[in-house]
């Protein structure tokens, strides 16, 4: 591979395997709702590939980009990582990736939204064993593939940084209680929904450090496996190209938190356009709680009143669909 040239990929995932762990219901739903969308919860494609020095296991075209989509290496264990290039993409040292998710998009739902797995793994000997074998990336998102905003880290401990829990394989890749890989919460950068997430290898930060708590020569940069959605809506799929100067649109909810006896929440929409727009509520499971609503809107200020008195109380989030682009808000029913 071509090093230091920035290498875009818009390819699509669509020849992956696809198995979803924790939506059957929401299937059920569409399929009541007339409509047919079917997602799954892995990074979808790689938009940008900067390959960093050293390393470049995984990284000829019989491997990349499949190797990072979809599921992690279900045969990965904590003391025995993945070594298999169709599975795993090292980005060496300083290597930069971005993936985007295109028939989902990663919700800030209750707890950690998604988990980045590398094939990081436990020492079972020397004088660091029970500490991890760990090449780190740190963790950036984004919403339009141009603003990143990054996860705090801290460089001693690595806490914050992806590429430091080993891979359990054989649990579902979509619960981070059982599935190791390090999650990430969008809360903790006051974003509600994104669809890049961007990985830089820092393992500069242990290897030009003899004195670091996980110090070893042989390090030689973070390996992806995966990043997986935990929290996430579907969303029609699109080509995701960078967009250098994104159009604004305003999408506003109020109120927000809502009760019932206060009425309706109202969706304030300003469109550069008068297009065709798709309104869908989900619940924080993923699971549509309405039929998705056909809006003809003219350019300029719209209003569109969301139906809300069958809902119990809880979080959802409403989505809006309109000319490719997608944008989701959270709607807090309160009693
Ligand atoms: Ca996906
Ligand atoms: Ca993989
Ligand atoms: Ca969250």
């Amino acid at each position: 591979m071509n090093r230091h040239n920035l290498i875009p990929f818009f390819r699509s995932s669509c020849e992956c395997r696809r198995r979803f762990f924790t939506f059957p219901l929401f299937f059920l739903l569409l399929a009541g709702a007339g409509s047919a969308q079917s997602f799954d919860p892995w990074a979808d494609s790689v938009v940008v590939f900067l390959p960093g020095e050293g390393q470049n296991f995984g990284q000829d075209p019989a491997y990349f980009p499949r190797n990072v989509l979809g599921p992690p290496d279900s045969t990965a264990t904590p003391t025995r990582a993945s070594t298999d290039p169709n599975e795993i993409l090292s980005l060496g040292l300083g290597g930069r990736i971005v993936l985007a998710f295109t028939d989902n998009l990663i919700i800030d739902g209750p707890g950690p939204d998604f988990t980045v797995f590398e094939n990081a793994f436990i020492r079972q000997f020397g004088p660091k064993q029970g500490l991890p074998f760990a090449e780190p990336a740190r963790v950036a998102v984004s919403r339009d593939g141009v603003h990143f905003v990054t996860f705090p880290f801290d460089s001693l401990t690595l806490k914050g940084l992806a590429g430091v829990t080993p891979t359990n394989g054989a649990a579902d890749p979509t619960d981070p209680d059982s599935s190791g890989g390090d999650s990430f919460d969008l809360a903790d950068v006051g974003l509600d929904t994104v669809r890049f997430v961007e990985l830089v290898d820092v393992t500069a930060i242990i290897k030009d450090n003899p004195d670091h708590p996980y110090w070893d020569p042989t390090l030689s940069g973070f390996d992806l496996d995966a990043v997986v959605a935990v929290n996430s809506v579907p969303v029609v799929p699109t080509a995701v190209q960078r967009q250098n100067a994104p159009q604004r649109f305003v999408f506003e909810l109020y109120p927000n938190p809502v009760s019932h006896n206060r009425g309706s929440p109202v969706v304030q929409m300003n469109l550069p356009r008068a297009s065709m727009v798709e309104m869908a509520l989900f619940n924080v499971l993923g699971q549509q709680v309405m039929p998705t609503e056909h809006i003809r809107a003219g350019a300029g200020d719209y209003r569109w009143s969301v139906p809300i008195e069958s809902l119990p109380p809880g979080l959802y989030f409403l989505r809006l669909q309109f000319d490719n682009r997608v944008a989701v808000r959270k709607l807090q029913i309160v009693r």
